[in-house]
């Protein structure tokens, strides 16, 4: 029988709910990885909670996807600081273009 999450060998080679990997929940700082199957049981995966944004250039504190968000413009990052219309060419490498509009 192959290996499910019960606290049993199911495959019968000498290891229980083995190999039955990790689950990811959450985004940004709030990601959470947690073993798929514990005391064979299947464990719930419960994001962090998210906080407000820090200007770290680094993390999504507040989890809503967007790293630094609503932060203000700081030399060294990659963070787009053009405030105006802006599109996205639709050949080539991902670059930011002033749109004619
Ligand atoms: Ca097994
Ligand atoms: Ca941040
Ligand atoms: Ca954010």
């Amino acid at each position: 029988m192959p290996e499910t999450c019960n606290g049993i060998d199911d495959d019968c080679n000498g290891l229980t709910d083995e190999g039955l990997g990790n689950t990811t929940c959450g985004i940004g700082a709030c990601q959470v990885t947690v073993p798929f199957c514990s005391s064979g049981q299947v464990t719930q995966c419960t994001p962090g909670q998210p906080v407000a944004e820090i200007c770290d250039g680094q993390l999504d504190d507040d989890c809503d996807g967007v790293v630094d968000n609503g932060c203000a413009c700081v030399n060294g990052t990659s963070q787009s600081c053009y405030t105006g219309s802006r599109r996205r060419t639709t050949s080539g490498p991902a670059t930011w273009a002033r749109s004619s509009a």
